[in-house]
């Protein structure tokens, strides 16, 4: 199989970029609603080619701590998640509301792969969805 127009492939993972914002919650129905689910980043070449997806624009993962403050599980129910990748001084819980992660490209500067920030789940930013494909894929 092939990832369909609109999506790119890694590996055999199809990744689709929204062109538009939504809550957590929404972002999450969304990618459900094409098959999908927000994406869940599994390895450090992941993580790199997630951050080619943009210069500064943030989107949602599908990791959250909503269930219990500092146990991030990601949304296959996973824990403890196996490679992280926050920005220095993150996750925070900025005013105790942060409990769903987003991803932040730093496209201006490579080297720097770590780009998560755990921000309020009611922030309207763009998210990533992910499903796999069955092999073979490539
Ligand atoms: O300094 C990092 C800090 O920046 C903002 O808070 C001032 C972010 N808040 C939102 O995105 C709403 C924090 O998540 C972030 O930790
Ligand atoms: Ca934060």
């Amino acid at each position: 199989g092939r990832c369909p127009d609109g999506w790119r492939t890694f590996r055999c993972g199809c990744y689709y970029l929204s062109d538009s914002g939504a809550t957590w919650s929404v972002s999450r129905q969304d990618c459900k609603d094409r098959g999908a689910d927000l994406v869940i980043i599994n390895s450090r070449e992941e993580q790199v080619f997630l951050n080619q997806f943009g210069r500064n624009i943030y989107f949602w993962i599908g990791l959250t701590d909503s269930e219990k403050e500092g146990i991030w599980k990601w949304v296959d129910g996973t824990t403890p998640i196996t490679s992280q990748y926050w920005r220095e001084g993150e996750p925070n819980n900025a005013n105790g509301v942060e409990n769903c992660a987003a991803f932040n490209s730093f496209n201006n500067n490579a080297e720097i792969i770590e780009s998560w920030n755990d921000q309020p789940c009611s922030l309207t930013i763009y998210c990533v969805c992910k499903y796999t494909l069955k092999m073979p894929c490539q």
